[in-house]
């Protein structure tokens, strides 16, 4: 097993991820910026480093000083977790380069679905099924781009090659105003991204958010850990998630799921991945592979038993999975609420000191969080406090618990969502399972 495990991120992931250390023995060494002194980690890390000033760009994101801190502390490999450098192939590469092993795929991988266009065309290839579309970049031929949307269909879709997660993207409703929004989100992609390279899709006008859970090792073994509904989202942030998927069949979850597990046979792939799709009218369409452990992941341990984290720690050291396709099943519901240090009618951030603080807890309950009474949740990073899951025998013991849990859940001092996740809890729609990615604006009346 790996020896000792650098830690690349903060909070409740930085938490997580020395957890599975600790049960594999291996030690760990957090990082930290000079806001970040007193998270639960870094007080319960074997070392810890810092490495810069509160602002990320000065720390978290800074290459060179989490190499240092790896280097002078001796850890052989580093975990990004979400976020940060998690998804930056070029940190991949130095990381490697520098002698370190990268808890996550090859580099040349993160690199090929960060460009969203060579992401689809793997893809395509390895039998997962696409959005209709461009099949590769617009070019400068004004009539083919126009000939080829008419045969898609309107509304199409122009989004970046390097963008993703919600940036960089233009909906099209007719002809009148493809080219110049095309224009626009080619001068838009240059400036975010570096990259005017855009493409084009059938824009899905309701559809579901539902993403696959692989793991693959470097043995050229890959499973699937089943699907997870993310379409309760707010401007393209999630805000509860659950596994599985409401109303998708097993027949056609070891389906595309097995269709995944394919693609990352076919591509080499390594470690823990999300292949994102969207689903409508019954219909599975990829649009974005995240090669990094999710916020998400819990409710996909909790329906399959597996720890994805621990698996990420044994694939990096070269170990085989420790799971084939026919031991994993999906047992009973899980449902996820991202707890966020937020105002609950502008949604701004609510940073600030803990004064009083009450986990739930009981059968089916798990809190993901590193917040510690009296702990002071700083202003310069993500909102997300921490995640309460709760599992079931079912979608409908899964919610009772999660009711009950948010009941119980007391933080004190800052202003959070937990209001907003009693609402959705008692909404007839999400009772009823299978909203689409539009419904919480609408209910919110955005
Ligand atoms: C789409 C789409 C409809 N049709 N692509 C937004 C985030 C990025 N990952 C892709 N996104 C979308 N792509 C086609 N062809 C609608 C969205 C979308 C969305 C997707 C998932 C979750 C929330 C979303 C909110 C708005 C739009």
């Amino acid at each position: 097993m790996l020896t000792k495990v650098l830690i690349a991120n903060r909070g409740e992931i930085a938490l997580r991820i020395q957890r599975a250390c600790r049960e594999l023995g291996i030690k760990t060494v957090a990082v930290h910026s000079e806001a970040d002194r007193n998270l639960k980690h870094v007080l319960l890390a074997d070392e810890s480093v810092c490495i810069g000033p509160a602002p990320s760009a000065e720390s978290y994101l800074q290459i060179p000083n989490i190499i240092s801190a790896a280097e002078v502390t001796d850890a052989v490999a580093i975990h990004p977790g979400y976020g940060f450098l998690s998804e930056n192939a070029d940190f991949a590469e130095r990381v490697e380069n520098s002698g370190f092993i990268f808890i996550g795929p090859k580099p040349e991988t993160i690199r090929m679905m960060g460009d969203k266009i060579t992401a689809i065309e793997a893809m395509k290839a390895s039998g997962v099924p696409c959005v209709p579309g461009s099949d590769g970049p617009l070019d400068d031929d004004d009539e083919r781009t126009l000939r080829l949307a008419r045969e898609i269909g309107y509304p199409v879709i122009i989004k970046a090659a390097g963008g993703g997660g919600g940036r960089g993207m233009r909906v099209v409703h007719s002809e009148g105003s493809l080219l110049n929004s095309i224009a626009l989100t080619k001068t838009e992609a240059k400036t975010a991204f570096g990259n005017s390279t855009v493409y084009m899709e059938k824009f899905l006008e309701n559809p579901r958010h539902i993403e696959f859970q692989v793991l693959s090792d470097t043995h050229g073994n890959a499973i699937h850990l089943g699907e997870r509904d993310c379409s309760m989202q707010r401007r393209h942030q999630k805000v509860i998630e659950e596994a599985p998927a409401p109303g998708i069949s097993s027949k056609l979850r070891e389906k595309m799921g097995e269709r995944c597990a394919e693609a990352c046979r076919r591509i080499g792939y390594r470690g823990a991945g999300t292949f994102e799709f969207l689903y409508e009218n019954g219909e599975f369409f990829f649009i974005e592979m995240n090669t990094r452990v999710q916020v998400e992941h819990p409710v996909s341990e909790l329906v399959t038993g597996v720890d994805i984290v621990k698996e990420q720690l044994r694939i990096a050291a070269g170990k085989k999975l420790s799971y084939k396709q026919k031991d994993i099943k999906v047992r009973g519901h899980a449902i996820e609420c991202r707890i966020n240090a937020e105002d609950p009618d502008t949604f701004m951030p609510s940073p600030g000191k803990i004064l009083q603080l009450h986990f739930p807890g009981g059968p089916g309950v798990r809190v993901d969080t590193h917040l510690y009474d009296g702990y002071t949740v700083p202003p310069h990073y993500d909102s997300m406090i921490g995640k309460l899951i709760t599992h079931g025998e079912n979608r409908e013991s899964a919610i009772a618990r999660m009711r009950i849990a948010l009941s119980e859940m007391i933080i004190e001092g800052i202003r959070t969502n937990i209001e907003l996740h009693q609402r959705i809890l008692r909404d007839r729609g999400f009772e009823e399972g299978g909203v689409n990615i539009h419904y919480l604006e609408k209910m919110l009346g955005l």
